[in-house]
């Protein structure tokens, strides 16, 4: 069960910690403290220390009202980390990106992964990723790609749209050359998505292994977490993302794309522990 990703193997017969790593000013959760290849480069070494074997670097907030950025700012910001993790650390390196031309330049300067939350289509993206002979992960998200949903109605159950789009996004990637041994499907929590359909999503994750792909899964720090856990602020929903990471891998999701790298790390390997013994 191994997928390959560039230049690397990843044995899926295990979860893979995927740290994120913002280089936008105004990141997420990390207000932009990592935003300089030497801070970039030290948090990517603490996190492949503290367990992940796949870092997700992106130059473009994808949080709502965030600024659009333009090539050159996203360029800027992306390939230099790129280089500088490549270089240095035995990781395998995802670039979050919707841009055609971030695309080509991260896999000249060494990217293993594509991760696309636009599902490569922006003009341009699909023959792109093509082009690269990278891995893609696909991720639903429904409408117009620039605009966020205010509230997100769905005339079927949201595992079966999510299903559809998907299906609908392979086929294309497979139309364009790219194969499906190259291609991850991600269920995109919290993008024009309410709280009942992220968590039956994440109830029905089940349903998306129907499409025979693996799944990567990112719900860390994500307002659904908060809502759970009545908690305010992005770096008060640690142990809610751990456990949410822990549900998404139960159900057998294989990359983990999470802030909190250790503790997902670890809940991670107890996880794996458990399901070895006794599963045979
Ligand atoms: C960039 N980004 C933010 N959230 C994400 C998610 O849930 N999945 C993927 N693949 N990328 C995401």
């Amino acid at each position: 069960m191994n997928f390959q990703c560039g230049n690397r193997k990843l044995d899926f017969s295990v979860a893979h910690v995927m740290g994120i790593l913002n280089v936008t000013p105004d990141s997420f959760s990390d207000g932009g403290r990592f935003n300089s290849v030497d801070s970039a480069l030290r948090h990517a070494e603490q996190m492949v220390s503290d367990g992940a074997t796949l870092i997700d670097i992106g130059g473009e907030s994808t949080r709502p009202g965030a600024d659009t950025v333009t090539t050159e700012e996203e360029l800027a910001r992306v390939i230099p980390a790129v280089e500088a993790i490549t270089a240095r650390l035995d990781v395998a390196v995802s670039v979050d990106t919707s841009n055609p031309e971030v695309i080509r330049q991260s896999a000249a300067a060494g990217a293993h992964l594509i991760n696309d939350v636009r599902s490569l289509r922006l003009d341009g993206a699909l023959q792109a990723a093509a082009a690269t002979g990278l891995p893609v992960c696909l991720m639903h998200w429904d409408g117009d790609p620039g605009a966020v949903k205010e509230a997100p109605q769905y005339s079927q159950p949201i595992e079966t749209v999510v299903k559809q789009f998907l299906q609908a996004r392979v086929s294309a990637c497979e139309g364009a050359g790219i194969g499906r041994d190259k291609i991850l499907l991600d269920p995109g929590f919290g993008f024009g998505k309410n709280h009942q359909h992220n968590f039956r999503l994440l109830n029905r994750l089940d349903a998306l292994h129907e499409l025979g792909l693996p799944l990567l899964t990112g719900l860390s720090r994500k307002r659904m977490i908060g809502e759970a856990t009545g908690t305010e602020t992005a770096d008060q929903r640690g142990s809610g993302s751990v456990t949410g990471a822990v549900i998404c891998a139960l159900k057998g999701a294989k990359i983990l794309r999470v802030h909190d790298v250790k503790q997902t790390a670890e809940a991670i390997r107890v996880l794996t522990a458990t399901l070895r013994e006794g599963n045979e």
